[in-house]
């Protein structure tokens, strides 16, 4: 799907704002019409965020079902020809949307964008009612998965096997945008290096076009190439291409008819041999974290404010990579790491999918199925719902350069022949979409190489181990043994495969001191992330680490999280840890050294 842009012959409208909102507490909305008219007894919501941690009240923050936001939308005058497109960044879990009263649309997925044309609905110069309602249950069909206890008074309470908050609402920006009847409506750009020049093959879609044309831009504006049709090559002589570090964009200016679309296009190769990960066919080593979207108050919902302050934090401390960990982030966060120069491993919503690890850290789960894969539990339907959500992910960001890889699931079981079975499909589905990139999925300490049963499926292994932490506790001399022991055991079980440290690091508590550097410390974080590291750099096959996490973040409650998760390098409010400063020291020499 096409990121929207405003450009000659489209407007972009935003319908951000404060909205009106309303719970749904007898999931009644629907039957009563409340898409039908102004809402009743409605309170102020602001779009994008989550709605949870904006009110004070709790049982709003912890609704378990619909809530529904509205607002009045004034249509621009002079319409003419041109359709109009209603579009939502994304609404978490799931959406359906009326038009006066009409629905339009409906999508599942809390992470991806989704779109309706409305023109037939509305009138040029007039004004229509806009309505929302959105679902924030999980089901063992959703991605990520839950499943709903009742508690003792009947009152539905939401579960789920992954370590963040479950926030819910309109996450990103709402806009209204035109384009002419007939358009750009999908274009595919894949990038390759021949000696000093770059190419540029793209294919285009825009039904009913008479004539389509493109035109690649440099950085300043001037045309380096152009081709008529809506496929061709390009070859750009001498080319800029684009590199850690160096963010250079050409722009691809699509012309369809009366349509001009702007596809920006970074000129670069992805390779994955001899267990190194090749960016341009030079060996690129992942230095940054697994982040997730979490704001004070905000909760998932975008910021641009956020969004700058994060890099300039990342690039503070030499990081060079992230990775959308456990979904799909915002398309304004890949658009910045495109220009930035960042490196992005794009995970899926797939979080979760493992009975038997939230059973043992998060609490047993009551009443639930034990195997993972089952006819009651992760079923043949789910299985479709990820291929699909993998399928949409690579439709929305497979113009990216800064992607470099899929992840499709973080921490699943792997350990199983139904395992097996379940991601065969979603690897080779992965591959179709895009056999550009490499493929992965992110491995859990429960499913080690004697266990493991996936890796072949896919082209890196990538690691989230918690030695000294979760096993070992604090015990950083069995914790380096056990940690050396395992990464040779990857490399006998895949060889040739480069391995990532896709997490690790100790929960810490900012601004507790001690002594004897014992968990939970600003000290023990920096003992662990030195043992870590010490290690990391005896082994040629590891080519990237990605702590566990960026910065502190919501969580629900329980024994083993004090206020949410305390693994960030920096605290929620985005002050550095201090081990931040050792891994800063060690990150710009690595940066110094290798390049970015
Ligand atoms: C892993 C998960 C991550 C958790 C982390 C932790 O991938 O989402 O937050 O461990 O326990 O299991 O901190």
């Amino acid at each position: 799907m096409l990121t929207v842009r405003q450009t000659p012959s489209r407007n972009v409208f935003s319908l951000d704002g404060v909205w009106d909102f309303r719970v749904d507490r007898n999931n009644c909305g629907v039957d009563d019409g409340w898409y039908d008219a102004p809402l009743k007894d409605s309170r102020p919501m602001p779009v994008p965020a989550s709605y949870n941690d904006v009110v004070t009240d709790t049982d709003v923050r912890e609704h378990v079902g619909v809530v529904w936001y509205q607002r009045y939308v004034q249509v621009p005058r002079n319409l003419g020809d041109d359709r109009l497109i209603l579009r939502f960044g994304s609404a978490t879990h799931a959406a359906t949307v009326w038009v006066d009263g009409s629905e339009v649309m409906s999508h599942e997925g809390g992470y991806l964008p989704f779109e309706a044309d409305i023109t037939d609905l509305v009138e040029a110069g007039g004004s229509f009612l806009l309505t929302t309602a959105v679902d924030n249950r999980l089901s063992w069909h959703t991605l990520p998965p839950g499943y709903i206890h009742k508690d003792t008074q009947g009152n539905d309470v939401q579960k789920y096997m992954h370590d963040f908050y479950n926030y819910a609402g309109i996450h990103r920006s709402v806009l209204l945008y035109t384009r002419p009847a007939v358009s750009v409506t999908d274009v595919t750009v894949v990038t390759d290096i021949d000696g000093c020049d770059g190419i540029v093959s793209y294919t285009v879609e825009a039904e009913g076009a008479k004539a389509v044309s493109v035109r690649l831009l440099d950085a300043d504006g001037n045309e380096v190439a152009r081709a008529e049709g809506a496929k061709g090559e390009l070859r750009v002589d001498d080319a800029h291409l684009w590199a850690p570090g160096d963010g250079y964009l050409y722009t691809l200016e699509i012309h369809a008819d009366e349509d001009v679309y702007p596809q920006t296009v970074g000129i670069r190769t992805v390779e994955v041999k001899n267990s190194q990960f090749l960016i341009n066919g030079k060996p690129f080593y992942f230095r940054g974290y697994g982040r997730h979207e979490d704001n004070i108050v905000r909760g998932k919902g975008h910021d641009n404010v956020m969004l700058v302050h994060d890099f300039e934090l990342m690039k503070w401390q030499g990081a060079n990579s992230f990775r959308t960990s456990h979904y799909p982030y915002a398309e304004e966060v890949m658009d910045y790491a495109d220009r930035e120069g960042f490196v992005v491993i794009d995970e899926t919503a797939a979080v979760g999918l493992n009975i038997g690890l939230s059973g043992g850290l998060f609490g047993a789960p009551e009443g639930v199925p034990t195997k993972t894969f089952s006819d009651e539990s992760l079923d043949a339907r789910t299985q479709q719902v990820h291929e699909a959500h993998i399928r949409e992910l690579i439709a929305r960001d497979k113009n990216h350069p800064c992607v470099v890889m899929w992840s499709i699931a973080n921490e699943p079981e792997s350990n199983t022949e139904e395992s097996y079975d379940y991601f065969k499909p979603l690897a080779e589905a992965a591959r179709e979409a895009d056999p550009t990139r490499p493929v992965g999925y992110v491995n859990v300490m429960l499913a080690p190489p004697s266990m493991e049963k996936c890796v072949g499926l896919f082209d890196v292994v990538m690691l989230n181990r918690y030695y000294g932490w979760y096993v070992d506790t604090g015990n950083l001399v069995d914790a380096e043994a056990n940690l050396r022991a395992e990464i040779d055991g990857w490399i006998k079980l895949a060889p040739g495969k480069p391995i990532i440290f896709t997490e690790y690091g100790p929960d810490t508590l900012a601004g507790l001191r001690d002594f004897h550097r014992r968990p939970w410390s600003e000290e023990f974080q920096e003992d662990m992330f030195a043992m870590f590291h010490r290690v990391f750099d005896d082994v040629d096959e590891v080519v990237g680490e990605q702590m566990w996490n960026f910065a502190d973040f919501q969580t629900v409650s329980g024994i083993i999280r004090v206020g949410g998760n305390k693994k960030g390098m920096f605290t929620r409010d985005r002050l550095p840890k201090s081990a931040a400063y050792d891994v800063r020291k060690r990150w710009l020499a690595m940066r110094d050294e290798l390049g970015f």
